[in-house]
Formats: structure tokens, sequence, C-alpha cells
């Protein structure tokens, strides 16, 4: 009897831990590197199944992707599309608002968490390379406003990640007043839990914009550079040295990184090209190819870039000498302009602006900015004007032209700044032209012509791979058509009856995983609302929105929706097709025929 009762209570308890674990911890038994692993994220940042019957299902889904992707370690470079995979409408509801909040998709910014691999983007030279151990130390002053918190959160640990932290002083976030509901109380909670001593929160009463929200942070910070990052970055490998040791060798030297593409609507990070800073007459910031005048340093192609401007958001600067030079003009608001107002004041005072191959910091690359200004203003027109009066002498003219609106502006309230700045001996505005813009044309104008610096991203289109034909539905026995004309922009496709001579009909599915309609417009997602169906738009090449996946139970897999391609209503004439959660019905499956 006692025997019984014993294996009965074992086999109960068995039972119960089994089931019970399984449950509760999906990805126990997956072996993976790194933490993959959900459970070592907030609650809040677990991904969410929806309970019932298919709960087991999506878990040992999930598991095995995280499995698939464990084998390769969590490279920003090969992210698997499924990452952007929706489940139910909580997954639904954290893309969609987070799409509408911040403009890229928080769904896997969520799921990747605070920490993980990136792809080391150096050039091969850049490892040979030394640095001298005793270096400045850094303040890494990171400005937010209404930050997505896994964003901000995985900036912060990829900086503690990788650098070392006898350089590191401090890490000083701004919070430029952020209107989030729990953006204040969650970060506060995750410092005092996990960060306290590490990371320093100064708080703007008022929104003040990232030029003086970064002045604020400079003026708390105590190391010997200051380091400015956006709040949605990633640092590479071995990032800080290579920034820290030109300023050590001479301090009137800023530097800048690299800046690597975080991509909005998958967040896999690649590597960019290396670019130097311009700008148009519009004054508005641009990357001009490097002149080959500038790149015959027997150190080839890791030696620092002089660049004639900054993107603005990621550099670094001694922070005496930031302070010497006169910070930021502070009358300029929110957004725009400081980037080329500091790197004219850099070059025309005596200093000097370099990109360093060997640093790379990865860059969230949203499509459009998330937030306006409070009163509406168009901040980068103002704050150009008073970049314009300040430094483009006789060149003020020609940016005039180009914003005829400026023109009216008051520029009394530059005067201050002008005399402060130019209380140092600074070179004309000719003098940068000439010497470092390298670009005044006969006429003595500097030539800005878009197309001399015309700057080919892509590679040719037609030696890629392809797949060709008709795209048919397996339930409704229908192809995949444009509603109107397959050339008509925004319009939206339906299914109809297959025509297997009708070239209108005829999708290319290419190797950058677009869809291509008769050769003319690609299939495209809108971001803001997933729940709006696919239109038909200009090919843009930079995936996202316009990158399908087809495979799998011949599901046709949209990246950045995380959804599939489905028949509404197979019943209904009209055709309608939508996005919809994927599961492997006959409305979702698709066949590409010849
Ligand atoms: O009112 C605000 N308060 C803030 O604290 C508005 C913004 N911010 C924060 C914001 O949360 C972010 O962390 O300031 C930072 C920069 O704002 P973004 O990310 O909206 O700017 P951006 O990346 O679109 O714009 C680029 O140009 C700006 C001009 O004012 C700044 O210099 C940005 O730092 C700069 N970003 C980069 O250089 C990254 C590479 C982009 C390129 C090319
Ligand atoms: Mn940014």
């Amino acid at each position: 009897y006692g025997c019984l009762c014993t294996s009965v209570t074992w086999t109960l308890l068995l039972f119960i831990y089994f089931n019970f674990t399984q449950e509760s911890q999906p990805f126990k038994n997956v072996p993976v590197k790194g933490d993959l692993s959900f459970r070592n994220f907030p609650r809040k940042f677990q991904p969410r199944f929806t309970r019932g019957p298919g709960r087991q299902s999506q878990q040992n889904a999930w598991a095995k992707e995280q499995l698939r992707r464990g084998a390769e370690g969590r490279r920003g470079a090969d992210l698997s599309p499924e990452m952007g995979m929706i489940f139910n409408e909580q997954d639904q509801e954290i893309r969609d608002t987070g799409y509408h909040k911040h403009a890229f998709n928080v769904l896997i910014s969520n799921r990747l968490g605070f920490h993980r691999d990136l792809p080391d983007t150096r050039n091969a030279k850049c490892k040979e390379k030394v640095y001298p151990l005793a270096l400045p130390t850094a303040s890494v002053v990171i400005c937010f406003f209404n930050e997505a918190f896994s964003a901000l959160l995985r900036t912060v640990h990829s900086v503690l990640d990788r650098t070392p932290a006898y350089l590191l002083h401090e890490i000083i976030l701004v919070d430029d007043n952020s209107e989030l509901a729990d953006l204040k109380e969650d970060l506060d909670a995750y410092i005092l839990k996990n960060l306290r001593g590490k990371v320093k929160v100064v708080r703007n009463e008022k929104r003040e914009g990232l030029i003086r929200g970064r002045m604020i942070g400079a003026s708390h910070a105590t190391g010997e550079v200051l380091v400015f990052l956006d709040s949605h970055c990633e640092v590479n490998e071995l990032w800080l040295q290579p920034l820290l040791s030109p300023i050590k060798e001479d301090r009137r030297t800023v530097v800048c990184p690299v800046i690597d593409i975080i991509s909005a609507d998958t967040l896999v990070y690649s590597s960019s090209p290396i670019v130097r800073g311009g700008f148009n007459w519009g004054l508005h910031f641009k990357w001009d190819p490097v002149p080959l005048s500038e790149m015959n340093s027997p150190e080839g192609p890791v030696a620092p870039i002089r660049s004639p401007t900054m993107a603005g958001g990621l550099f670094a600067m001694e922070r005496k000498y930031f302070n010497e030079l006169g910070q930021y003009d502070s009358g300029m608001d929110i957004w725009g302009g400081e980037n080329l107002e500091i790197s004219f004041r850099i070059w025309m005072c005596g200093g000097r602006l370099l990109i360093i191959p060997c640093s790379r910091v990865g860059h969230i690359f949203r499509k459009r900015r998330p937030y306006g200004s409070p009163g509406g203003q168009d901040t980068m027109a103002h704050n150009s004007l008073r970049l314009a009066h300040v430094w483009m002498d006789e060149y003020k003219g020609s940016c005039f032209i180009c914003k005829p609106l400026t023109r009216t502006h008051d520029s009394l309230s530059v005067v201050n700044f002008v005399v402060n700045s130019r209380r140092f001996s600074c070179f004309c505005v000719v003098w940068y032209f000439k010497f470092l813009y390298c670009c005044i044309t006969l006429t003595g104008q500097p030539n800005f012509e878009p197309s001399k610096y015309a700057f080919v991203t892509n590679g040719i289109k037609s030696t890629k791979h392809y797949r060709k034909g008709h795209l048919r539905n397996l339930l409704v026995d229908k192809c995949l058509v444009a509603q109107g004309r397959p050339s008509q922009k925004g319009g939206i496709v339906v299914v109809r009856d297959c025509d297997s001579s009708d070239s209108e009909q005829e999708w290319t599915y290419d190797e950058d995983h677009e869809l291509i309609l008769a050769g003319l417009l690609c299939l495209d997602m809108s971001e803001i609302r997933s729940s709006d169906p696919p239109r038909l738009m200009k090919c843009h090449g930079s995936g996202g929105s316009q990158q399908w996946t087809m495979g799998k139970s011949n599901r046709l897999y949209q990246v950045s929706v995380g959804q599939c391609l489905a028949v509404v209503d197979p019943l209904s004439l009209k055709g309608y097709v939508a996005m919809a959660i994927c599961d492997g019905s006959q409305s979702q499956q698709w066949q590409l025929e010849d």
C-alpha cells in the first residue's frame, strides 16, 4: 500500500512538474547562446501567447525559432524575418502603437531585449590597430524624448557591454520632459534595480529640444570627453578607444564613428559605406563620397577622414573644448541645424572634424520623425536661419534663394551668439569652402550640384536573381492582380480569374524579397496600420515594408507586419485580400507559377 502511494505521489509530482514548467517556461530546454531566453527580460518584454488550445503550438514555434537562431547567436545581421511575427492582438497592438509613437518596429525591438550580438562591421585592418591604454575618460550623454524603452535600454546596455569600465566615467540620460505614460517609472525602477551608480538621469522640467538638452547633459558631466549618442543606437565592438585616441593626440579634434544602419522595420544591423558629411543650399545635411584626394593616407581604408560636417547625433569631443568653443547656439529649438552650425564652428575656429572608420555605432533610421515641436513651429527653418546669419557671410543670399521664407525672420536674436562665437579668431566662410569643401567654381560660387555627388547605393537590378510568374491562391484558385491598372501608385490588389497570357498578372520575386507587379510597382505594407491592405508603391529597395518571404507552406509572409497575406472572403466576388495572423489555412496559401 505504501509503495503504491509513493508511486502515485511521484507520478502526480512529475505530471505537475512537466505541465507547469512547460507552460510557464517554454524555452527551458532550448540550448541557446547568450541570454536568448525571454525569461531573462522583464515580464513586459516576454512574448505573449494567446490562452487556450493554440498556446502550446505557438510556444513550440517560438522555441523552434529560438533554437534556429540560437545556433548562430543572436547576431543583428541575420535576424530571422519571423522575429516580427504576430501571434495575437497584443502583438498587433504593440506593433501598431509602436510605429505610431516611435516610427519603428517596437515589437521586434522588445523581443530583442536589452542585449544582443552585432556583426563586426569594421574593416579587417582595424583589428590590427592598437590603442594606448591611457586614454581620457568618457561621459556618454544620451538625450531622449518619448523613446521606446527597449531601444533606450539597448543603447545604454550596448555601451556598458562594449566599453572598458575604466574609460567609462558615466552615462547621463537627459529626459527631455517625455510625455509617455510609463517611461519615467519604468526607467527609474529599472535603473534602481539594475544600473544603480552606473547611469544618471537628468530631467528637464519643460521640453528643451535636443540642442539645449545636450548642453544640460554636458553641464552635469565630469568625464574628460563628452560622447553624444541618440537614444536608439547600439555601439559595436571596440567603438570608444578609436574615438578617444585622436582626441588625446590633439584636443581640438572632434570625432564621429561610422554610423551603421539599424533597419526601422526589421532591426537588422548592417554596415554603412565610408562617406563624409556635406550639406546643400537648403542647409540640409547630406552624405558625400570621400574625394580621392582625401584617401591617400598610408593607413589606407582605416585612416581617419576629414569631414566638412557631421550628421549630428553621434560624436565625441573633449569636454573643456566643447565649453571653450561655445557649446551650441542655445537659441536653437527642438531639432535641426545644430549639426551644421557646430561643424562650421569647429572648422572655422581652429579645430577639425574627423570620421573614424574603425569606430562603428548603429542607429535606427526611421522613415519619419515621430514627434513635432510643442508649438508646431518649423524648428529646422528657425535654426537654419540662425546658422546662416552667424556663419554664411556673403553666401547667406544663396541660402535664402533656396528658402525664401526664412529671409523674413528676425535676425537680432542671433547677435549675442555671433559676438560670443566670433570672439575667437575664426576663418571666414570663403576659407571653409575653398580649403575644406573644395568646390569653388569659376563663378566664385561654391558648387553643390547634387548630380556631381550623385551616390549610387543599389546595385543594378537586372543582375539579381529572381523568379517570375502568376500568384495563385490555393483556396479560391484565383490570381493576385491590381484592382485598377498595375501602374497606378497606391492601388490595392485583389484576386481575379487567372489568365496566364496576361502580363499584367505577372509578379517578379527578386533577391531583395520584393514582389513586383508587371515589372512596375512593389507590393508594400503601410507601417502605421497593419490592418490596411497592401498597396502597389514605388520600389524603395530597402526591405521592410516591401519585404515578403515565400516558402514554408506556401505562405506570403510580410516581414515588417509580421503577418500573412490572405483572401478575405472566399465567397465574395470582390476578391479582397488583407494581412492576417499566419495560421497555415488555405486562404493564406499562394503559389508562384510560370
Ligand atoms: O525635443 C527633442 N528632445 C530630444 O531629447 C527631440 C529629440 N530628442 C532626442 C531624441 O530622442 C534622440 O535621442 O534627440 C535625439 C535625436 O533626435 P532624433 O533621433 O529624432 O534625430 P535624427 O536621428 O532624426 O536626426 C539627426 O539630426 C538631428 C538634427 O538636429 C540631430 O543632430 C540628431 O542627433 C541626428 N541623428 C544622427 O546624426 C544619427 C544619424 C542620422 C543620420 C544621417
Ligand atoms: Mn536619431
